[in-house]
């Protein structure tokens, strides 16, 4: 049978549709969805979540003339299915394919990237007050998780924008979820809503009841409104965000298109600050993904009849990832110091920390989508005597930039930053690589930042950060943790020394954390070919001892840095200052391997790699051009 989603080129095309033909509609988008990112990975819980909501909207409002803004853009699947992307939605997160998120580069229906949660309501409130202001006309709406609503940025949006009384929608999907189960005081309070909704349902049905008894039915109608009366103004719903300058509308079922479109028609006809509360379940429609919603939130490739994930290609011996490596060794040092406390932003799975908030709940602490305040939190307890560690992931920590600085650098305080997903992670692209984190912590005083060369080094690692006086950031990338064999004896770790691996006269090659694997790859591929290079595992990124470095470079002639993230400020050029400081007559070539000054794309991690030269032939190429030799180590076709 043929599919109305075949038929749909843009938004335009549905408003010819019954709201039943929506409906089967609403069916085929989530079989489109199941389908692609079984192959394909993403974020699937979310996406299935929001598909009637986003058929309403588009079937009231006409985008992109009325802008639409999809918070964090994971739920976003089926916009992209109805804007004229059906036909490419098979490379969804593919090198060169669809982006996982909302990309104005992509779609003029996409009206703001997004990648990061709560910018929606700030995003879209600006351009309602750009459209005031050049006096056009169009709807800005919103759509924002209730996981989302908990970030900061979130809040200080509503506190702004309710009160200008500007005509804009913040339409909230709230399915009692951020990743994991939402956290705080704001989720309660809808939850409460929730329940006064089913109150004030259930209040309709006694009145009802009640006043069609017969003679004393009027009356015990007036004693029970009487009891009622104080409980009721308690629960008046949405009193918070009618404080804040919103018209409260909800809660509604999110998955009911009947109501969903009746209700926007009519708040479509208001010219206020609206917030609209409706109700969803996330993984709406695919078994799995409802049963465990966490688990299905951002997936890898999946086996559709079991919901089971697919083995990553070519990882036939499982090897922990370095997350799991986190997870588990963070209980062993909380096992042994009381004071260790660890701290996540609404990432308790992803970055490993389950296992410790099973075991320690007293000592975990999931603050919501909250970095700045994390960090914050994270210095407040350092200052009360405790080892805070926050687990976070690279692109996330960005956000609490000011609080790394003011909170805890500035008063010195021994906070240690796990930081997952560090350099390229692969399908989420541009808005989650962890690219900048070397080059933004390298500025700051007090901070040391460490890269380990596999799970081994991780763990010591993290044993020398939770004993430090310090701040220490730790980064380590999304990605197995076996990458380097482990032999022999490893040497402690001292304050910024770095560990020689081989030595080598024609080249050195210095490489940082997970690049150490690259770096042993080019190594050897360049012995044989009869080049002697050196290599130096460089362990730390910030400080670099002078002393390890002045006798390492003794003899180089030429220097190749590698490190899985900008080289705009990156390690390499944190070496290649020192060495021009320590030895300023010694003529030194350099090359500095990393990506490259500007926003990378989305791909698998190692066509990534591959792509921007971290990879062992990328460091032959470099080490060709340096050392103007022609080495050859393609494979050569017979
Ligand atoms: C600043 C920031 N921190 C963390 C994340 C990771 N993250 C992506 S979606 C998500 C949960 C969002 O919950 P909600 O808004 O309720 O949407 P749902 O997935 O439940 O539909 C989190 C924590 C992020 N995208 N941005």
């Amino acid at each position: 049978m043929e599919r109305l989603l075949d038929k749909i080129d843009s938004p335009k095309d549905l408003k010819a549709l019954s709201v039943s033909q929506l409906r089967q509609l609403a069916e085929e988008i989530r079989q489109e969805i199941i389908a692609t990112t079984s192959c394909r990975g993403g974020h699937l819980a979310s996406s299935l979540g929001a598909v009637e909501l986003i058929l309403a909207i588009h079937y009231v409002f006409n985008c992109p003339h009325d802008k639409i803004v999809f918070d964090v853009g994971h739920q976003a699947y089926a916009h992209k299915l109805i804007t004229g992307r059906r036909q490419d939605f098979k490379t969804l997160r593919t090198l060169g394919g669809l982006a996982g998120f909302p990309n104005r580069d992509e779609s003029e229906f996409d009206c703001f990237t997004t990648g990061h949660a709560s910018t929606s309501i700030s995003s879209m409130a600006g351009m309602a007050c750009a459209r005031d202001i050049a006096k056009e006309n169009f709807k800005t709406i919103a759509l924002i998780g209730d996981g989302s609503m908990t970030g900061g940025l979130a809040f200080e949006a509503l506190n702004h924008v309710g009160h200008m009384g500007k005509d804009l929608i913040v339409v909230l999907n709230d399915n009692e979820m951020a990743i994991s189960q939402s956290v705080g005081a704001l989720s309660l309070y809808l939850s409460r809503l929730i329940t006064a909704s089913s109150y004030n349902r259930f209040k309709g049905d006694v009145e009802y009841i009640l006043k069609r008894i017969p003679a004393v039915g009027s009356k015990l109608f007036q004693t029970a409104k009487r009891l009622q009366k104080s409980a009721a103004s308690l629960l008046k719903p949405g009193s918070l965000f009618e404080e804040l300058g919103f018209k409260y509308v909800g809660p509604v079922d999110g998955h009911d298109l009947d109501i969903l479109i009746e209700t926007l028609q009519k708040i479509a006809a208001f010219r206020i600050p609206i917030l609209f509360h409706v109700l969803t379940k996330k993984g709406k429609g695919y078994e799995y993904a409802e049963a465990e919603p966490s688990s299905f939130h951002g997936i890898p490739a999946f086996r559709i009849e079991t919901g089971e994930p697919l083995p990553p290609p070519g990882d036939s011996q499982h090897c922990p990832h370095y997350s799991e490596v986190f997870g588990k060794h963070i209980v062993e040092i909380a096992k042994k110091n009381p004071k260790t406390v660890a701290i996540t932003a609404a990432m308790t799975e992803g970055t490993g920390l389950k296992e410790f908030a099973e075991k320690f709940p007293n000592r975990f602490f999931d603050v919501g989508i909250a970095e700045q305040h994390a960090v914050t939190f994270a210095a407040g307890l350092a200052a009360g005597g405790f080892r805070p560690v926050f687990a976070v992931y690279s692109t996330f920590l960005q956000r609490a930039y000011d609080q790394i600085f003011h909170d805890v650098c500035l008063q010195n305080l021994p906070v240690t930053f796990a930081i997952d997903r560090a350099g390229a992670v692969g399908q989420d692209g541009p808005t989650h690589h962890g690219m900048f984190d070397v080059a933004f912590l390298r500025s700051l005083p007090n901070i040391v930042i460490m890269a380990p060369k596999n799970g081994v080094e991780l763990k010591s690692m993290l044993d020398w950060a939770t004993e430090q006086p310090h701040p220490v950031a730790i980064r380590y990338p999304r990605d197995s943790s076996a990458s380097v064999p482990q032999e022999g004896v490893i040497l402690p770790i001292e304050m910024g020394r770095p560990e020689v691996i081989r030595e080598g006269d024609d080249l050195l090659i210095v490489a940082l954390g997970a690049m150490v694997d690259v770096g042993l790859q080019a190594v050897e591929k360049l012995a044989r070919e009869g080049v002697n290079a050196g290599l130096v595992n460089a362990r730390f990124a910030k400080p670099l001892d002078e002393k390890s470095y002045c006798r390492i470079i003794e003899k180089a002639r030429s220097i190749i840095t590698i490190e899985d993230g900008t080289v705009a400020g990156g390690f390499g050029s944190g070496l290649m200052g020192l060495i021009t400081r320590l030895k300023p007559e010694k003529a030194v070539s350099f090359a500095t391997l990393g990506f490259p000054d500007r926003f990378i794309e989305h791909g698998p991690r190692s066509a990534l790699l591959r792509k921007y030269g971290l990879s062992a032939q990328g460091v032959i190429d470099a080490a060709n051009k340096l050392l103007g030799t022609r080495i050859e180590t393609h494979p050569r076709k017979n």
